[in-house]
């Protein structure tokens, strides 16, 4: 009787345990903020304790149903595929319907200060849908790389993501050509990293669907040739060692020559969205200037966006906001509306816009329609600090 006990119990006590070495996090959400305006529209990521409904939902974010302890990929694991989008990832169902030149604000459910290390951003072209892209041949080039933001507090970019609502931003860059995309957004934490072994990779992907005028497709790498165990960067002495000197591990010309750093800021959730199923790029328009007609409002996708609470739709001729564009011309071309100015200035929250946001995959036309309603969306979740960083590190 007492062996019988003893089994249950000791299995507790290593869950307990796994659960106090592993109170890290997952990056279970995002939201796209279109280039020159404020509010974001916020879709749920995976989480793993999904697979126990049923049916699981279908989400932007790729599944790690592997990961219930929140735990991380080893460096022992740098060749495996599980360095790729976390252990056992596979793609996500949907994608996040996003403009070149649009910000991306991925949240995190939660992360410890002590987690200090680089947040690297990198896209990777499935050439076709990525609901079955084998994960693999992806090839990923950054758009991101952030590791000290002061030196002199010991201010890492993880530090930054918690004090702005858990949330870390991205820029997507307006050169790179349409087509469904992962993202991949990877936290190295470096506080046992001072040797070889002791770094933790929490490396998460979502799917992108980009309608962009952009025709870079830079090579990029596969992710399993990405890091060395014991290349410096990887191997850090958190406690010993200057943050000044710090290196961000990886190929470091493997960053997109058209990347532009976002500005960190809190962020503004004023919409939701569930994605969209897949971006037909063969099926786009050729580019043409005169281009002015709208497709039928023929509903084809799985796109949809709601607000929290009921919304005041004025007539589109009673919204002179409301704009209708194609892919074949830029969403915003104000040049002063790019980078800086729009974002160092934190919105107001609560907002007092909303973003619907249509699609149309089928007609091979994407139209995003912004309807603005007076309407207040209680943000909580997302927007909890009072810290407004500004990323601008240069480039090395
Ligand atoms: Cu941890």
């Amino acid at each position: 009787m007492v062996l019988i006990r003893a089994v249950p119990v000791g299995l507790v006590g290593v869950l307990l345990f796994a659960f106090r070495a592993h109170a890290h996090g997952i990056a279970d959400g995002l939201a796209v903020y279109p280039k020159g305006g404020s509010g974001g529209t916020y879709y749920k990521g995976y989480n793993p304790s999904m697979q126990f409904q049923s049916p699981p939902p279908d989400v932007v974010g790729w599944s790690t149903p592997d990961d219930l302890q929140n735990t991380f990929v080893a460096p022992s694991a740098f060749s495996s595929p599980d360095i790729i989008c976390h252990l056992g990832a596979t793609p996500a169902a949907l994608a996040v319907p996003v403009t070149a030149g649009d910000d991306i604000g991925i949240h995190w459910d939660t992360w410890p200060d002590s987690h200090k290390g680089p947040i690297i951003d990198s896209l990777a072209n499935c050439h076709g849908p990525c609901q079955d892209v084998d994960k693999t041949k992806l090839k990923f080039f950054e758009i991101g790389r952030e590791a000290v933001i002061n030196a002199a507090s010991d201010l890492w970019a993880p530090n930054v993501l918690i004090q702005n609502g858990l949330t870390w931003f991205v820029h997507i860059p307006e050169g790179i050509e349409p087509g469904n995309y992962v993202l991949r957004h990877e936290i190295i934490a470096l506080h046992a990293a001072g040797g070889v072994g002791g770094a933790q990779n929490y490396p998460f992907c979502f799917t992108l669907a980009v309608t962009s005028a952009g025709s870079d497709s830079p090579e990029g790498l596969g992710v399993q040739e990405y890091y060395d165990e014991a290349e410096v960067g990887i191997v850090w002495d958190l406690f010993g060692k200057s943050p000044a000197d710090y290196v961000i591990p990886g190929p470091a010309n493997n960053l997109y020559s058209g990347a532009v750093a976002a500005s960190q800021r809190k962020p503004s959730i004023t919409a939701t969205g569930t994605g969209i199923v897949t971006l037909d790029v063969a099926a786009l328009p050729e580019k043409t200037p005169t281009e002015t007609e709208e497709p039928a409002a023929e509903e084809t996708t799985a796109e949809e966006a709601t607000t929290e609470e009921p919304v005041e739709v004025p007539s589109p001729t009673e919204a002179p906001e409301a704009e209708a564009t194609t892919v074949d011309e830029p969403r915003e071309t104000s040049s002063a509306a790019e980078g800086k100015e729009a974002m160092e200035t934190p919105p107001a929250a609560p907002e007092e816009t909303s973003k619907a946001v249509g699609g149309d995959i089928g007609a091979g036309l994407v139209v995003y329609s912004t309807i603005y309603v007076t309407t207040r969306v209680t943000v909580t979740e997302h927007n909890t600090t009072t810290l407004y960083a500004t990323v601008t590190t240069a480039r090395p």
